[in-house]
């Protein structure tokens, strides 16, 4: 087999692989720059706030793909749990006095509100035209350079991991698109028309390094039934973006919008029953796109109802995002507190 020096020699039609340097890890969150920051500040004009998350134990059971609430352990101090603790944790202490609480809790990381990390969707790919297509993420990485640690519970390898974002920090102009004043409550697919529709009636000028909020609904409809989803409802309800739309999909491109963050649970329709595999095709062709070819990173499970109505009773569609994930080495995905000023 040819020995490779560069990671890559072709990248994956219409991907920017590279555009930001050949080691790049944060794709198109390199366009947030200081002036991206200056321009959300400029979009603060009173100073409210808004948080995005939903509470982390909703959906609420196990998701589709088996995604659990977060566990906390049983409150004894061997097992790291302490509420209303007392005893001194070492012989020093004897004689001090007060209380502790702190938590060990076991989180899925993409079970609630969350960002999908570059790592999270991979793809077969030929990235050196030799006929060897390879289990590929963003920026030509490999499967053999993201690995589980040998070492059972400690960080994965991952140069694509969320403590990247973390670190670069998440801040900037973005704008919030209501799909549910124009699609409702009812399963809509939107495809490239509804999108530039529901861009147009909202006035909304989208900019290169904008990161976008689409607010669906659906996040309202799992806080009303608080932890009892009823997935088949679910699936039938409120308006989610088309995929498979290759018009869509270059609008993403074109657009330059750094990330895309919704508040239903997949951003795009998740399409489960037209699978064949004489001619396979991608299970989730938006998370392709954005995360394997552009590095554009995808929020979900995010609740942008008070924000909507803010913005919408001040007839306006931009504020400042403030979304930093946790800084855990290697992880393919993180909870995030997004914070929206106006
Ligand atoms: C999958 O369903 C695989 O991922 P996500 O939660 O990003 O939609």
């Amino acid at each position: 087999m040819i020995a490779h020096t560069k990671r890559w020699t072709h990248r994956p039609e219409g991907s920017n692989w590279g555009d930001f340097g050949e080691d790049d890890r944060l794709g198109r969150l390199n366009l947030l720059d200081t002036d991206r920051v200056l321009q959300g500040l400029q979009e603060v004009k009173d100073g409210r706030i808004f948080s995005l998350t939903l509470p982390l134990n909703l959906p609420g059971g196990e998701s589709s793909i088996g995604r659990q609430p977060p566990r906390w352990a049983a409150s004894a101090e061997d097992e790291g749990c302490r509420c209303n603790f007392h005893r001194p944790f070492t012989d020093l202490l004897a004689g001090a006095t007060g209380y502790v609480c702190d938590d060990l809790v076991t989180l899925h990381t993409q079970y609630s509100t969350q960002w999908d990390g570059l790592g999270h969707v991979g793809v077969d790919f030929d990235m050196h035209g030799d006929g060897n297509a390879q289990v590929t993420y963003y920026g030509g990485f490999q499967a053999r350079d993201i690995q589980l640690s040998d070492v059972e519970g400690t960080c994965p390898t991952n140069p694509l991991g969320i403590d990247q974002v973390a670190k670069a920090g998440v801040q900037g102009r973005a704008v919030l698109v209501n799909l549910r004043s124009m699609c409702g409550d009812a399963r809509v697919v939107v495809g490239y028309d509804l999108w530039m529709e529901a861009l147009h009636r909202q006035r909304i000028q989208i900019q290169p390094g904008d990161m976008v909020c689409i607010y669906t609904g659906y996040s309202d409809l799992l806080l009303q039934v608080q932890g009892k989803p009823d997935h088949e409802r679910l699936r039938g309800s409120c308006a989610a973006l088309d995929g498979s739309d290759q018009r869509l999909l270059q609008w993403i491109t074109d657009s330059g919008v750094v990330a895309l963050c919704a508040d239903n649970n997949a951003v795009e329709v998740v399409d489960r029953g037209s699978f064949h595999s004489a001619n396979p095709k991608p299970f989730l062709p938006l998370h392709e796109h954005c995360l394997f070819k552009l590095g554009v990173h995808l929020g979900e499970l995010w609740f942008l109802r008070e924000l909507a109505q803010a913005l919408e009773a001040g007839g306006r569609s931009a504020f400042l995002l403030t979304a930093p994930p946790l800084r855990l080495p290697g992880a393919f995905g993180s909870p995030v507190t997004p914070i929206a000023t106006i």
